[in-house]
């Protein structure tokens, strides 16, 4: 099957098997291919490449880069049933959810393409006679991306299809768990160029397959303004840092430790639905999956109730076929949520589900039932991000004290309320509401849409990504005046003769 798909998305024999680091389908362990590691110096020349590339793609105005990025979104629709499944066969998420990362791509390219006429700048009244002050944005650079395996390739195309309107070239840096993903946008990307004719510059995207040392010399470069990069907290400790001792700019997206209010309020039909697309979908494993139920005690036990039986309901399987929960990424993963859970029972929590599921059909293929943990306190198990299926949940009784709780983690990246109470609703996005980059109301933390911008607080980094005014992030800010007179008075009224 990989192979007939990687046909048909363009990606060369060579690249994906005639390498030696072996690459794993999750849904049953087995090899699905072989690509190169790059080393430090491969990466350095290609950052002299994507320097030489920028040189020539930021002089070509901004609605032409646009109309690439059209072309772009133009071969993911084609080829979106073959890109969702390569998805899902590496990095494991159910093939619904598959194309829906690249539906992402699609949406984020369209968005691109239109801002591609709406880099505006401002003019500014300056204080002087005879003066025009204005604020251009001009292309940054080369842009260092670095992506994680459970979202594949949304992230990327995120930044790309901004970074490629705003007149920079890129450098990609995918997991080492999902480098037949990047080959696939890759190639797709290089059919759209060559439709797109010469004004493209031939090294305009390129791809580094490696480890940590290729890693560092992307994050080390000077060449290289701003490097973009998701995946763990910990990660990110180490990203940031580093570029900012060259001075660079980085936009992380770290973890996550989202939660939702559920209030007495709430219509519960909805909420339980909610809850479960948000923590047991793409099995535990998004940045923004609910991990952290706070409930209100008058409807505690209904709700947990509710939620083990729809727990116990839900279809765990090859992700390919039709199931709602497909495998964790790995064993390490695995194994990780086990000694969770094993410490919440320790604690003295309640624990419903969590254990491991069709191992005699796939040895090597890591699929487990959804964990919900009861728990009294947020302690410090609670405050970590597991990224696993485990569901923790906190009882409340009053909102103000939901709210604390909501916000007593180190991570702020998503939150949601479930309430009808207009009051209870409107406080919890206010300011002294939630303190995460993303708050919802009656909806589900995760599954943001292309069009705001997406990103949170605290440990999750800082940094935001795709819609609202993110592609300024790619941009140089420039301050202008212009003198027209035949004067030349000096601001704040000095005077120099
Ligand atoms: C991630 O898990 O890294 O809001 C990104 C969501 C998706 C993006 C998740 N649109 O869940």
């Amino acid at each position: 099957m990989i192979d007939s798909i990687m046909q048909r998305l363009g990606v060369a024999e060579s690249l994906y098997r005639g390498g030696d680091y072996a690459v794993m389908s999750p849904t049953d362990g087995r090899e699905i291919g072989r690509v190169h590691l790059e080393n430090g110096e491969q990466v350095a020349a290609r950052i002299a490449r994507a320097q030489h590339a920028f040189e020539a793609w930021r002089q070509v105005p901004a609605p032409r880069r646009g109309e690439l990025v059209r072309l772009f979104g133009e071969q993911l629709r084609q080829h979106k049933e073959d890109l969702g499944a390569l998805v899902t066969l590496e990095c494991g998420k159910i093939l619904q959810e598959g194309l829906g990362e690249v539906q992402e791509m699609i949406d984020i390219c369209d968005l691109a393409v239109g801002q591609s006429r709406q880099l505006y700048g401002l003019t500014i009244a300056s204080e002087r006679p005879g003066h025009h002050m204005r604020e251009s944005w001009h292309p940054l650079g080369p842009v260092g991306l670095i992506t994680a395996f459970n979202f594949p390739v949304a992230p990327w195309a995120w930044n790309a299809a901004l970074a490629l309107v705003c007149g920079n070239s890129l450098v990609w840096k995918p997991s080492e768990k999902t480098p037949l993903c990047a080959l696939a946008c890759q190639s797709l990307l290089e059919r759209a160029m060559a439709e797109f004719g010469d004004e493209a510059p031939a090294d305009l995207s390129q791809v580094v397959i490696g480890d940590r040392e290729a890693g560092e010399r992307l994050v080390d470069d000077p060449r290289i303004p701003l490097i973009s990069a998701t995946g763990s907290t910990r990660m990110g400790r180490e990203v940031a840092p580093r570029v900012a001792a060259r001075f660079g700019r980085s936009i992380l997206e770290l973890g996550g430790n989202n939660a939702m209010i559920l209030a007495p309020s709430a219509d519960l039909d909805m909420a339980v639905r909610a809850i479960l697309f948000s923590a047991v979908g793409t099995a535990g494993q998004r940045c923004t999956t609910l991990r952290r139920l706070i409930v209100h005690e008058s409807v505690r036990d209904e709700v947990v109730e509710r939620l083990k039986k729809a727990y116990a309901g839900v279809s765990i399987g090859n992700p390919m076929d039709g199931h709602l929960i497909g495998p964790l990424i790995d064993a390490q993963a695995y194994d990780q949520m086990q000694s969770v859970l094993d410490s919440a029972r320790q604690q003295g929590a309640k624990v419903f589900g969590g254990e491991r599921q069709l191992a005699d059909r796939y040895p090597d293929g890591f699929y487990v039932s959804p964990a919900i943990v009861e728990v009294d306190s947020q302690n410090a198990l609670v405050k970590n991000e597991t990224f696993a299926p485990i569901l923790y949940v906190l009882g409340y009784r009053d909102f103000a004290e939901a709210v604390a709780l909501n916000n007593d983690v180190p991570q702020g990246l998503s939150s949601c309320v479930f309430s009808t109470d207009v009051r209870e609703a409107e406080a919890f996005i206010s300011d002294l509401g939630s303190d995460c980059g993303i708050a919802n109301v009656n909806i589900g933390p995760s599954g943001a849409e292309i069009g705001g911008a997406f990103g949170g607080e605290k440990e999750t980094g800082g940094g935001r990504e795709s819609g609202s005014d993110v592609w300024k992030s790619y941009m140089r800010r420039q301050t202008n005046t212009v003198n027209y007179s035949r004067e030349l008075p000096l601001a704040q009224g000095i005077k120099f003769d």
